[in-house]
């Protein structure tokens, strides 16, 4: 298996690289849930040991919203890492992507090192700041199709990510009304409820997870909460523009 695991990791870290989309791996291989988040560690270390750094994770599939969209019905978590960061009112090179999606989010920054599971209530003390962010996701599988473990193994789809402005973490954002629209017209939106009820149960989740997986969570990482709406196509030329009530707004451009 470690050979499979092996081969389909620099398949999936290829068609990253190239933007060049895959058949699913499932078609071929049969894989365990456990297997496919080895293939994603895997990949991911391709991306590291090429002079990557990891700058957080992501959560996914923490909204009905998302689930309905992509057929999948469980949470599921991914990596970051600092080349997939663009910035707030930046470009983004469509070049680099095969058919990326975005999707508002709220990010969190990790205030210190977490080495246990945490509750709900404890989530304001393990963050620094919190802030409205958009994914770029990018499957890199034909069609955007995908089981549960395909997307697992693709690193849960990410493929960017852009922040707004930092935030003091000591609020309440469990009832903020999102949108996502492009040049100047919504195409989706949603409530930040639709995010496992409340945003900071993400945290929780993320967590749980990453202890379950061995990856470290340290300070300064971010994470993402997961998607309150299903993810819009992006074409070149539009400005895409994420509002979040009273934690603000950010944009892309995709040229
Ligand atoms: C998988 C990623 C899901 C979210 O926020 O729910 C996700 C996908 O939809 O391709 O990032
Ligand atoms: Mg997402």
């Amino acid at each position: 298996m470690q050979q499979t695991i092996s081969k389909l990791s620099a398949i999936l870290d290829e068609a990253a690289r190239l933007a060049q989309p895959t058949i699913q791996i499932t078609n071929e291989s049969k894989i365990s849930l456990d297997e496919s988040y080895e293939i994603q560690a895997e990949s991911i270390q391709l991306r590291l040991a090429r002079g990557e750094k990891l700058t957080g994770l992501k959560m996914g599939f923490t909204s009905k919203a998302k689930m309905e969209q992509m057929g999948v019905h469980d949470m599921i978590w991914g990596r970051l890492t600092n080349t997939m960061c663009i910035e707030n009112k930046g470009d983004l090179l469509m070049s680099k992507f095969i058919h990326p999606r975005a999707e508002p989010e709220i990010a969190f920054l990790l205030s210190n090192d977490i080495t246990k599971e945490i509750t709900i209530n404890e989530v304001e003390s393990c963050i620094e700041g919190l802030a409205p962010a958009i994914e770029i996701i990018d499957s890199r599988y034909k069609n955007f199709k995908f089981t549960l473990e395909d997307v697992i193994a693709d690193n849960c789809s990410s493929s960017g990510y852009v922040l707004g402005e930092w935030l003091s973490p000591n609020r309440d954002i469990s009832n903020i009304d999102i949108t996502i629209g492009v040049n100047g017209e919504i195409k989706a939106s949603g409530n930040s409820r639709a995010i496992l009820d409340n945003p900071f149960q993400s945290l929780v989740e993320a967590v749980r997870l990453s202890l379950k997986y061995g990856q470290e969570l340290k300070k300064g990482m971010i994470i993402l909460a997961g998607a309150a709406t299903p993810a819009i196509p992006i074409n070149e030329g539009d400005t895409i523009e994420a509002t979040f009530g009273s934690l603000g707004q950010l944009s892309f451009h995709a040229k």
